[in-house]
């Protein structure tokens, strides 16, 4: 099964670039194309530290379940603990849309919502995915929108809380 996916990685605590280098090491060649990194005011509500986030297209011989293992084994890899919900961790990587033979899957599996059902919200998943391909969509609660659009719609003090660093070492 040929696929792509839009995969969002974060990290606010510790060597927050080597945990984002280490989803790009792991990706290896099926990397398309990796964001610039962006310095993050956390969402969600939860008091905690700026992130660091990148967005990443990959492609792969994998099924949506095969991306989100891929996504575990990364979070694993980084030691990250699973304690408070939107709280602090060394790597979170969430698949956000996955596209297999040119189709984009809608899945309301109770472990793999997709297209990930908060990315429409999330200026830190769409700024950078916007960066790396210009023309996103993304299939959201009504009808597939332009991620350019999506972000235009956003709180522009949210957006502004998303500021672009440099392009990962
Ligand atoms: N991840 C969360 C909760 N909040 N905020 C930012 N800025 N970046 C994240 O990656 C992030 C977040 C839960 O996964
Ligand atoms: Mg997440
Ligand atoms: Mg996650």
């Amino acid at each position: 099964m040929t696929s792509r996916a839009v995969l969002s990685a974060g990290s606010n605590i510790g060597d927050r670039e080597g945990f984002l280098r280490s989803v790009v090491d792991a990706a290896g060649d099926g990397l398309v194309a990796v964001s610039d990194v962006y310095l993050t005011a956390p969402w969600g509500g939860v008091e905690q530290d700026d992130f660091a986030n990148v967005t990443l297209i990959v492609d792969g011989d994998r099924g949506p379940r095969d991306w989100l293992e891929f996504c575990r084994s990364c979070e694993l890899a980084a030691e990250r603990v699973r304690d408070v919900r939107w709280g602090p961790r060394t790597l979170d990587v969430d698949v956000i849309s996955v596209d297999v033979d040119g189709v984009t899957v809608v899945s309301d599996e109770e472990e793999l919502i997709l297209p990930h059902p908060r990315a429409e919200l999330r200026a830190f998943v769409l700024v950078p995915w916007l960066e790396i391909d210009p023309s996103a969509t993304l299939a959201t609660s009504d009808g597939v929108r332009a991620v350019a659009d999506l972000v235009a719609r956003l709180d522009p003090a949210e957006v502004a809380g998303v500021r672009r660093g440099g392009a990962l070492s």
